[in-house]
């Protein structure tokens, strides 16, 4: 069934039909969209007091256009995603105004005053004390509550039939975890890395570790995740003297394995400190990838006692850690790779100038192979550093 695709000049009248906004003569209306899928609007009065941000997904991928079409009941899985998120981490996303299924729109907190982290870290800025910190709880708070560990069988069970999200997932199983490993119009690189490319679609070893991963995303129905948990997803700054972390766009939530969410920031983490080290920049960016497993893994620790199947004894819970991080250096691995020679680059590289940009590319994609086919000997974040050290030569 169709529906209303808005543009700015739709946004004020959109709004007070639907009650978030009274005084129309007072609404300034502007377009941010900056993902790759849907509108986002920001709307504001002439005083700056009032303001709200306005999403809506459109039934194709934004920057594709109609060639690429995908359902727009893609904004259901979102706002489940948030409903969720909401119940044991609200401090971590924007506030929820309203949810409109027929149009497809969202109507949240305008979270304008911080920056994304990307273009924040892209711009020379460092990551706040606690970034990567709540990011890690926050995967926590969400896995836990929507584990076996943390929800009643059939309430799980409604929870996974409720969440699938066959079109996203297909669209991860797709440019994450098989195109770049194989001939692929979606593909495209940097001329320097021809070698590795062809490299890596010949690497039969790396193919089926990469096949691994991708039956573990296809099958492991852990916790229900954020499902593309980069860098562009995390909003981050300071309000009234208080660091703030704010984690948005779940629309590819469903429930699958928690290493999904934690290795996507992690690739994305790795990715700023290659730009880092190209640039000579200073700062701490792998770090990072220490200081969200850390807050993960205390947060998860600490909520482990409140579990309600208690067959589950503190001994699996060191195995399910232990394979939680593997399968999260594993998928970090691949989300490297696609960024580079795969769909849907960074510009955490592609804004680098030759032959900054090159170096940095060749190096991320290195040690995507590296996290990949060694996750398992990967044992610790200390062990990605001294991995990411060699590379660095
Ligand atoms: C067609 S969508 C391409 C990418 O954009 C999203 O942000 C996801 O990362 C997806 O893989
Ligand atoms: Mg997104």
């Amino acid at each position: 069934m169709g529906y209303r695709i808005l543009d700015a000049g739709d946004v004020p009248g959109y709004l007070g039909e639907r009650g978030h906004w009274d005084d129309l003569d007072d609404i300034h209306v502007r377009e941010v969209s900056d993902g790759n899928l849907n509108h986002v609007f920001l709307a504001s009065d002439s005083a700056g007091t009032r303001s709200l941000a306005v999403k809506q997904a459109l039934p194709w991928v934004r920057v594709a256009g109609p060639s690429w079409p995908l359902s727009p009941d893609r904004s259901d899985a979102e706002a489940r995603a948030y409903a969720q998120i909401a119940k044991v981490a609200p401090d971590k996303i924007p506030a929820i105004h309203g949810y409109d299924a027929e149009n497809h729109v969202l109507v949240m907190e305008d979270l304008s005053d911080l920056a994304v982290l990307r273009t924040h870290l892209n711009e020379g800025g460092s990551y706040g004390p606690s970034t990567s910190v709540r990011i890690g709880e926050l995967v926590a708070q969400l896995s836990f509550a929507t584990s076996d560990f943390g929800m009643p069988s059939a309430e799980r069970k409604a929870l996974i039939a409720a969440s699938v999200n066959p079109e996203l997932c297909k669209i991860t199983e797709d440019v994450v975890l098989s195109e770049p490993y194989v001939e692929h119009e979606h593909n495209h690189w940097h001329p320097g890395l021809d070698d590795l490319a062809a490299a890596f679609r010949a690497d039969t070893r790396l193919r089926t570790e990469v096949a691994d991963l991708r039956h573990v995303f296809m099958t492991s129905g852990q916790a229900l995740l954020h499902g593309d948990l980069h860098t562009g997803s995390v909003m981050a700054g300071r309000r009234d003297g208080a660091e703030l972390v704010r984690v948005f766009d779940p629309e590819f939530s469903f429930v699958g394995p928690i290493g999904f969410d934690l290795g996507l920031y992690w690739a994305n983490v790795l990715v700023s400190e290659a730009r880092a080290d190209a640039l000579g920049t200073e700062g701490d960016h792998a770090e990072q990838l220490r200081l969200s497993w850390e807050g993960f893994e205390a947060e998860f620790r600490r909520l482990w006692p409140s579990r309600i199947d208690t067959f589950f004894d503190d001994a699996y819970l060191e195995r399910f850690l232990g394979r939680v991080w593997t399968e999260s250096v594993g998928f970090a691995g691949t989300e490297l790779i696609r960024r580079v020679i795969g769909f849907a680059h960074l510009t955490d590289l592609t804004t680098l100038p030759d032959p900054l940009q090159l170096t940095a590319s060749r190096r991320s994609l290195l040690l995507g192979r590296e996290l990949v086919l060694h996750r398992a000997e990967l044992t610790d974040p200390q062990s990605v550093r001294h991995r990411l050290g060699d590379l660095t030569g």
